[in-house]
């Protein structure tokens, strides 16, 4: 396979009008019927290939005619008919393994039931097609299945006829009138616990609301119903946006790749992001389902209606619609404390990707794997993209550009490029240069000067954007970046959105009697880094004084990065007692608990390393734990203090009890490194009455090496050993914990009964948290971290090569080690390289850290 480039898009010679599909369900030998009637686009094309992998070829026919060996050719992944006529019918007969089906794509088995994953290119394990976005078709789908095993079959669109058949089985058949890509199709078969309601849109319809989950779980789908519906009427309420058929189904299985996927009218998704108790579920886990659910559904209009026309396109619904659902969090939940946790991902994730060989713009110019894709980058840069559109245009006018790209592009498949015009032409605010974010990779770097004339009372401000070459892209350009600013003199605060335009930019603000603090990039305007010599004194006033919360917040964190980099420097350095002021000032501020927990944590091993370079990880480590050693010793009466203040009698799940108990667990964390600990812990861990108190305890003791947590840990695995997802939890604290009998630990834990490498979710806890939030052990200078890492790369290589994909990201993203690291890491990539098999997910990116 060679890799595909976004300037050969060519449209398609031909286009499916319907696609009418029979299911004859089989756990090995599933029989696939499709019938499609076809347009010939381009008269002068005389072959139609149609993709197809992993498929058993039956039969083929034109017009009702067989036709034999003669008039098709097939490859290992496509099927070449030779046509000669404008309009036609071909029928195509395989047979597919869905029990076989391990790399989750396509249609497979998760537990007892049958279920699909299509994006981006899965349809083509089910049958042959014309499998790009830019094909949009009418489907017919129609499900035949054992009515015993299989009661619920479900597909896209509406129900239009059911009936029972021969020896025990049954069918349903499904129309879903609105055209789409292959994509977005989805065929769901089981036995289930059915959760339902019903939305009565703002026009008035009535929308039927179905959430099927596992027998015995539908106690726990309350929280994603709710969410549904807040979603439902957000969309309506803020960008007049209305569903459109008569009933919405999502459907949770455990066996997922993603997240979810927002399949027309019939979203699949991982049960981890719909089942939640107050016993099973953190307020962290509330959070996500929420977003998830209104992502998903927000997709129907952002993605579904309008869709992409090739897969370099991803971000114009990927960016815009986490832009949606970080939007609906922060109105559902406090605004601020939403965009630093935004924030602090894309610092700790998004920034890494972005100076790594994997780098891309938020628009890929060339792909071989399209899962590789579902990147950081495209999704989370993508959002900051759309946000600082929205940034420049403000709300109204984005709102207009908004109901254009509607007006323009309903039901059609188009580019990044038209929604950006429908941006500019509803505003009339030029964005050409803007579009360069589009296609430019890398975090620019903005240095920052500032200079005051006490005799004019002048402050001029000066900003130079810098983008650095990479490989990939030699040649950089500068790009059109927002920049908010916050001016605070003595008896006033001055907010500003400046526009730098140019590779530099200067702006003079006059009146002032003193030198003036800046804050610089409120509400994070751009995602950018940023270098600007302000002294301590002048971030702790920025910390107190600031009207935006996200530079109360990230000054904090700089104050903070300052400290690792002096530790860093000298092993003799003593810790300023004044930022034990500044934790106590956070502490007792007449402030949001919620975002005083977000000010209180401090920056993760993975936001510091990116102010780095020639890391020793365990220094990192080391200095990161110093700092919160010194901030829990000097305050622990303090933190003790505020911690009962925080503690409540009763579990609520509302937003004051929410942000209490994150308060509550922050300072539990710190005083986990006190002498109380065991003792503190221990209670916190008896009397909690929901997971969110229960799991902190044992974060906190994992990650503090605390003698109860082998203990408590036993207890947990007791209690929670047939409760799947919080198996994961499990899973999760055990690698992340702090021993020094680590690696024997990893042993046995990949021998436990219940460890499952074909699990996506149980892969992800134990192997992905290890490499992701055990910094400590996985950059071990031994390299026993890194071999861990791929001894079990190299096993889902050919089991699930997506899961895989994802896992070796802390191998790739390397720049910032010191030498000694980096060889140890190459010789892993060396080894996964040379292997045989190697999977198109794992190549792509090897061969782009080794080249
Ligand atoms: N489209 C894949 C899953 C998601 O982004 O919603
Ligand atoms: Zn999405």
């Amino acid at each position: 396979t060679t890799a595909r480039v976004l300037a050969d898009y060519q449209p398609s010679q031909f286009q499916i009008i319907t696609t009418d599909l029979i299911f004859e369900l089989e756990d090995n030998k599933t029989l696939v019927t499709n019938r499609m009637s076809i347009k010939r686009i381009d008269k002068e094309a005389k072959i139609l290939s149609l993709d197809g992998e992993q498929l058993e070829l039956l039969a083929v026919s034109l017009n009702a005619q067989g036709l034999d060996d003669s008039q098709f050719q097939q490859d290992e992944n496509s099927l070449h008919i030779k046509v000669n006529q404008d309009e036609f019918e071909l029928t195509i007969t395989t047979h597919i393994d869905p029990q076989g089906n391990k790399a989750l794509e396509g249609l497979y088995k998760s537990g007892g039931a049958f279920c699909t994953q299509c994006e981006a290119e899965g349809f083509r394990r089910i049958t042959y097609y014309l499998d790009r976005p830019d094909v949009m078709a009418t489907f017919t789908t129609k499900v035949i299945a054992d009515k015993s095993q299989y009661p619920f079959l479900l597909s896209n669109g509406n129900k239009i006829d059911s009936g029972d058949l021969e020896q025990g089985k049954h069918f349903v058949t499904w129309h879903d009138p609105f055209p789409k890509p292959s994509y977005l199709f989805a065929l769901v078969a089981g036995d289930f616990d059915l959760v339902s309601d019903v939305f009565t849109t703002c026009s008035g319809r009535q929308v039927d609301l179905e959430i099927y989950v596992d027998k015995g779980n539908a106690p726990k789908a309350n929280h994603a119903m709710d969410s549904l519906k807040r979603s439902m009427k957000w969309d309506e309420d803020v960008f007049g946006l209305e569903y459109d058929l008569d009933i919405y189904m999502i459907v949770a299985v455990d066996f997922f790749n993603m997240g979810a996927m927002e399949n027309k009218g019939l979203n699949i998704f991982n049960s981890k992001f719909v089942l939640a108790d107050q016993q099973s579920a953190t307020d962290k886990d509330y959070f996500n389902i929420e977003a998830v659910i209104a992502h998903e559904y927000f997709h129907n209009w952002t993605g579904n209606r309008v869709t992409c026309r090739d897969w370099f396109q991803l971000s114009l619904k990927e960016g815009l619609t986490v832009f949606r659902d970080q939007q609906f969090s922060a109105d559902m939940h406090s605004a601020a404390v939403t965009r630093i946790e935004n924030v602090s991902t894309l610092r700790a994730m998004q920034f890494p990707e972005d100076d790594s060989p994997m780098a891309h713009p938020i628009r890929p110019e060339k792909v071989l794997e399209m899962n590789n894709f579902y990147t950081m980058t495209v999704y989370e840069k993508g959002s900051e993209v759309i946000r600082m559109i929205y940034t420049l245009l403000g709300k109204e006018n984005f709102r207009k550009g908004m109901d254009l790209y509607f007006e323009r592009f309903d039901g059609m498949a188009v580019t990044c490029d038209d929604f950006v015009d429908a941006m500019a032409d509803a505003s009339h605010i030029d964005l050409t240069m803007f579009k360069r974010w589009y296609s430019q990779s890398g975090t620019p770097k903005l240095m920052v000067r500032e200079q005051f004339d006490a005799a004019t009372g002048q402050y001029r401000l000066h900003i130079q954007q810098i983008n650095e070459p990479s490989d990939v892209q030699p040649e950089k350009h500068y790009l059109h970046i927002p920049v908010g600013i916050e001016i605070i003199s003595e008896n006033d605060s001055a907010s500003h959105l400046l526009e730098l335009k140019a590779e530099e930019g200067s702006w003079t603000f006059e009146g002032y009697k003193e030198k003036p603090v800046l804050g610089f990039l409120t509400n994070f305007s751009a995602p950018v880094k940023v270098e600007f010599e302000q002294t301590d004194e002048e971030l702790q006033l920025l910390m107190a004084k600031a009207n935006d919360a996200f530079i109360r917040w990230d000054c904090g964190q700089t104050l903070v990065v300052r400290q690792v980099k002096q530790l860093l420097a000298d092993k003799d350095f003593v810790l300023p007692s004044s930022l034990l002021d500044s934790v106590k000032h956070i502490l007792t501020a007449d402030e949001d608990p919620a975002l005083r927990a977000e000010q209180l944590t401090l920056p993760s091993f993975d936001e510091v390393v990116e102010h780095l370079t020639d890391v020793e990880p365990i220094e990192v480590v080391n200095a990161i734990s110093a700092i919160k050693t010194f901030i829990a010793k000097g305050l622990a009466e303090t933190f003790m203090t505020v911690y009962q203040q925080m503690s409540t009698d009763t579990y609520k799940n509302d937003g004051p009890s929410i942000g209490q108990r994150a308060l509550k667990n922050v300072c539990l964390d710190y005083l986990s490194e006190t002498e109380q600990a065991n003792e503190l812990l221990k209670q916190q861990y008896q009397q909690a009455d929901n997971m969110t108190d229960t799991l902190a305890v044992l974060a906190s003791a994992a990650k503090n090496q605390l003698d109860i947590f082998d203990e408590l840990m036993l207890e947990f695995e007791q209690v929670w050993s047939g409760t799947r997802l919080v198996m994961d939890k499990w899973f999760s604290l055990q690698a992340m914990a702090q021993r020094s009998d680590m690696f024997a630990k990893l042993e046995s834990l990949e021998q436990h009964a219940l460890f499952d490498i074909e699990n996506p979710n149980r892969a992800r806890s134990l192997i992905g948290v290890f490499a992701n939030s055990n910094p400590k052990y996985f950059y071990c200078p031994s390299g026993k971290g890194y071999q861990f890492l791929t001894k079990h790369i190299k096993k889902l290589n050919t089991i699930n090569p997506q899961v895989a994909s994802r896992l070796i990201t802390p191998l790739i993203q390397f720049k910032r080690l010191n030498a000694h690291h980096q060889q140890l890491i190459k010789i892993q990539l060396q080894e996964l390289s040379s292997l045989a098999n190697l999977s198109n997910d794992l190549k792509e990116k090897l061969d782009a850290a080794l080249n």
